[in-house]
């Protein structure tokens, strides 16, 4: 071959991992690769390429409080296929605890935690939704990562549920909780593309010094499916996700178990919004505090009026709208938390609502001062 047809070539091989990486592929076909030769970058997480993520600030012009607020609505990317976390309901209303983190949203901004214009959109898909503009905010189990942060101009909310990778495999073909990642050697595992999953699993295989194929696919439905027939020996993703799904899709209690009991990764999930427009951002960021710091005061949505009426201290009054309240000063109206601990409720009651009925537990998601890791800077 001659020196110009190889370049043509490698031109071609580029356009395609950029396609791939840039999160658009699209498409539902199998794409196996061996961790001993390829470390799954062909569908990563998007991290490795420019997908206009630096148009960004251009593209919100830095005022996109005073736009949501003149449209009356609040865009929201969310999960459809995630039960607990982003899922649609019998009636076919969005539901779960991200789709609670943009209702809080809007009740903040809007007054109206109903004011919500929600957008599906799998894995692949989400950033190239926050940077086109389609959508004001992203909340789908999404992990802060440090290339979503620098290369895809996300700019990230405070971790709302701290979570971390596993793997899901049948108990009939001898897997058990105490399971490790070398009884995967020779396994076909797989997960959903455009993740921070599959570098994950990639990585910690070749440490474990375990050979496997490793499958991704555009839908973590069809990734199910894979599992179900049997084309798939396990499946990972974060481990509030494999919980959530084996909960909804486990054919027999105990069909399915979960391992290893320590994560294989950090998966901080939270909310994200375009870079760009600090004013927006920090509408967004201080209503996830805000949230935590009612569970703190003990403010929830059945006694906001009794604490409005009596605030016990400076920082539930000022948080609440009071005297000397710090929202307006940040372009929300005086109200803006009173409304989402109304409307929503706090961080302790949303989780409630929808991870603990899945058995999720508190643990690194209890507040700081009862040993977790959810901690809010004072609101004064
Ligand atoms: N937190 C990881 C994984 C997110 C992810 O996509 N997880 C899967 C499984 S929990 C999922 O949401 N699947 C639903 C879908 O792709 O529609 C990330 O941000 O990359």
């Amino acid at each position: 071959m001659n020196l110009k047809k190889l370049i043509a070539l490698l031109a071609v091989f580029a356009l395609i991992l950029a396609a791939c990486d840039a999160g658009g592929g699209g498409d539902d076909e199998t794409t196996p690769t061996t961790a001993a030769t390829d470390d799954g970058g062909g569908t990563d997480d998007g991290g490795g390429t420019d997908d206009g993520g630096g148009d960004t600030g251009a593209q919100t012009g830095g005022n996109l409080l005073e736009e949501v607020i003149a449209r009356g609505t609040l865009n929201c990317g969310v999960n459809e296929t995630l039960p607990g976390f982003g899922s649609k309901d019998e009636a076919g209303a969005f539901v779960g605890f991200d789709v609670d983190l943009c209702r809080a949203v809007a009740a903040a901004v809007l007054g109206d935690s109903e004011a919500v214009e929600y957008t599906a959109l799998t894995a692949a898909q989400r950033f190239e939704a926050l940077s086109s503009g389609s959508i004001d905010m992203l909340s789908r189990n999404t992990t802060w990562t440090q290339s979503r942060d620098g290369e895809l101009g996300v700019d990230f909310a405070p971790t709302t549920y701290y979570d971390g990778q596993q793997v899901m495999a049948r108990s009939a073909d001898g897997f058990d909780s105490g399971s490790g990642l070398s009884d995967l050697a020779g396994a076909v595992v797989c997960t959903n593309a455009g993740t921070t999953t599959e570098k994950n699993i990639t990585e910690a295989m070749q440490a474990a010094g375990a050979d496997f194929t490793l499958t991704t696919f555009e839908d973590f439905n069809i990734v199910l499916e894979n599992f179900k027939s049997g084309a798939c020996d396990a499946v990972t993703t974060d481990g509030s996700g494999l919980i959530s799904r084996k909960s909804t899709d486990e054919p027999a209690p105990g069909d399915w178990v979960i391992f290893p009991a320590v994560p294989i990764s950090k998966e901080p999930l939270g909310p994200g919004v375009a870079q760009g427009d600090a004013k927006w951002a920090d509408a967004v960021n201080w209503t996830m505090y805000a949230l935590i710091i009612a569970e703190e005061q003990g403010i929830t949505s059945a006694n906001v009026d009794d604490m409005l009426a009596n605030p016990p201290n400076g920082e539930v009054q000022r948080l609440l709208g009071g005297e000397e309240e710090k929202q307006t000063a940040m372009g929300l109206p005086a109200d803006a938390f009173y409304n989402v601990i109304k409307q929503v409720g706090n961080y302790g009651e949303i989780f409630d609502t929808h991870l603990s009925v899945l058995g999720l537990e508190r643990g690194l998601n209890a507040l700081w001062s009862d040993g977790g890791l959810l901690y809010a800077p004072p609101a004064r």
